[in-house]
Formats: structure tokens, C-alpha cells, sequence
């Protein structure tokens, strides 16, 4: 593997998950692959699991890690022949070659602004690193793409499947603040690539982009949409045509007990109790939202894995 940017880099995607559970029964197996290769971490947002669990995926692999909080540093220019006498210190021309000099793979996380559609869709800093950083990116969570999540998701419902063609529905939530649409994003686009039987569900105008959605089944209807799921993957996001927008806070959307059914319960998390997500359900047997953490590990080590291979 090159670079992870998009689900779309696994060339194998049932053959790359076999192995991330192999990995996970044996997670030292190849500790000494990543020997004196350092991973660079970037991070322009938050972050928790991805944080920690793709250093530990790294330190499994053997190999050194050094994060940075890119706020915490100079204030970078991504336009092309800027004249930068304003608020941005170094471009990521400079930037990207410098990390490179430390780094034998280098790994983002930069979210939308979520305010200029055609901007988020460029993914400009995530393809800038690409297009002047000279080792392998890795994309810990882009404007519109979360493909490790995916993937820790898509080894999860391997786990945990117990027919060969699993009900999935993913049923948006509400929430108090405009989140991205790339975590739902990456979800349909992995579900789909494993052909799941996937049914998305969520208030009209919420609708994600129909190049990604393509003919995947949207039923506005949640409780006819819900019915005999096996897994339930709740998350909110933000309006994707009225971009960026919060059109609807109705609590009726928040997943509850009652409405799960029999279904397995999942989440990227972090998730916001009682807005998104009922107690009862998160402190149940059906939430499996530790298991997809635990993943995120297995995920990461798997893409690490194959990119060290491939320098
Ligand atoms: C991010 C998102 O893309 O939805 C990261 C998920 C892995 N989530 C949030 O920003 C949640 C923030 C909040 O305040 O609840």
C-alpha cells in the first residue's frame, strides 16, 4: 500500500481485514518491520482514539512515533503563490518536505470548516500533503473521509456478524453542533464495498452526497427503517445540501433501547449521552462501541503494516 487516504487504497478489503484479526491475536508478530522508521502525526483537531490507538499500532510494528498538535505550531498557507504578509507563517511547500526528512509515513487529521462546500471537497490540506510530503500519508480523519474508522468498523461487523449478509442500518442523530459528514461518509462507502445490506436513515435534508450514497436505500422513516436491523450504526452529521447546516434537533432521532430492537449498537464515538444515544443502550451488552475502539488498533496496524512493507 502507497498511502491511505480513501477506503479505495485497500486492494483486498476482505483479505486486509483477515489480517487486522490476525494482527490482533498476535499484535507483535511484526515488531521489528517498523524498526527505526518514525511515524509523524499531525493533527490540526481533537483527538483521542485515533491518537492512541494508531501510535500504538505503530509501537506494535516497532517503530518510533512523534505527534504534533499543528496549532501548537507555525500557522501554515496552503494557497499557491500567496503573497504571505498576513496571519500564515510557513507554507506547507516547506512544510511537507521538512516532516518528510523526519518521517517515513505521515499521518493527518484535518476536519472541514464545514462553512465553503467546494473547499472541504478539495481536501486541500489533506492533498497537499500528499502532493509535496515525499513518504506515504495516512488520513486520520479528513474533510469528508474517515477510512481508518471504517475499517475498524468493517472488522468489527466481521467479528460480530453472525449471518453471512448482516442487516446494517446507519441512523442519524442529533446533536448540538455541526459535525462532519465524513465519518457516515466512509461508513456507506465501506459498507457498500463489503456489500452489507445497508439501509440509511435520517431526516429529510440530511441527505449525504448522492456520489457517495449512489443507490443505497434512504428511508426518512426510522422505525420502519430500524426494523429487524442487526447492527445499528448511529451518528450525526451535519447537512450536506444546506452545507453545514443544523436543520433539526428533534430528539425523536435519538437511538433508544426500545428502538434497537435485537440489534448490536455502534459508534465512532465520542459520543454525547442522552443526545445521540440513550444510557440504557450504551450501558448494555447490544453496544459494541469498546469493540469498534479496540479496532481502531487492529486498523491502523494493518495499514501501517502494509505501507512499511511497500517503502
Ligand atoms: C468528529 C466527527 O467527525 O463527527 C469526530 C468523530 C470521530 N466528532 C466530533 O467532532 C464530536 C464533537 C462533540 O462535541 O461532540
Amino acid at each position: 500500500m502507497k498511502k491511505y487516504t480513501q477506503i479505495q487504497d485497500i486492494s483486498n478489503l476482505s483479505e486486509t481485514i483477515k489480517e487486522a484479526i490476525l494482527l490482533k491475536m498476535n499484535p507483535f508478530e511484526y515488531e521489528n518491520l517498523g524498526k527505526r522508521k518514525t511515524l509523524v502525526m499531525l493533527f490540526f483537531n481533537s483527538s483521542l482514539r485515533t491518537r492512541l490507538s494508531t501510535e500504538k499500532a505503530a509501537k506494535n510494528l516497532g517503530m518510533e512515533v512523534m505527534s504534533l498538535n499543528v496549532n501548537d505550531a507555525w500557522n501554515l498557507e496552503f494557497e499557491d503563490g500567496t503573497i504571505m504578509n498576513a496571519n500564515t507563517s510557513e507554507h506547507v511547500k516547506e512544510a511537507a518536505k521538512v516532516i518528510s526528512q523526519y518521517a517515513d509515513i505521515i499521518a493527518v487529521r484535518a476536519f472541514p470548516g464545514l462553512v465553503d462546500k467546494e473547499k472541504d471537497a478539495s481536501e486541500y490540506i489533506l492533498k497537499s500533503f500528499e502532493k509535496y510530503a515525499t513518504v506515504p500519508v495516512v488520513n486520520m480523519e479528513s474533510a469528508t473521509a474517515h477510512p481508518l474508522q471504517a475499517l475498524a468498523d468493517a472488522i468489527t461487523i466481521s467479528e460480530l456478524a453472525e449471518k453471512p449478509k448482516p442487516k446494517v442500518v446507519l441512523s442519524w442523530a442529533p446533536h448540538p453542533k455541526a459535525l462532519p459528514q465524513a465519518v457516515a461518509n466512509s461508513f456507506v462507502e465501506m459498507m457498500q464495498e463489503l456489500d452489507m445490506d445497508l439501509t440509511i436513515t435520517h431526516p429529510e435534508g440530511y441527505e449525504l452526497n448522492p456520489e457517495i450514497t449512489k443507490n443505497t436505500p434512504i428511508n426518512y422513516n426510522q422505525e420502519e427503517a430500524l426494523k429487524d436491523a442487526d447492527f445499528v450504526y448511529v451518528k450525526n452529521w451535519s447537512s450536506y445540501n444546506d452545507y453545514g447546516q443544523v436543520l433539526n434537533k428533534d430528539r425523536n432521532w435519538m437511538m433508544t433501547k426500545e428502538k434497537l430492537g435485537h440489534a448490536k449498537f455502534m459508534h465512532c464515538l465520542p459520543v454525547r449521552r442522552n443526545v445521540v444515544v440513550e444510557d440504557a443502550v450504551l450501558d448494555s451488552e447490544q453496544s459494541v462501541v469498546m469493540h469498534e475502539a479496540n479496532n481502531r488498533t487492529y486498523a491502523a496496524q494493518i495499514v501501517l503494516k502494509e505501507i512499511l512493507e511497500s517503502l
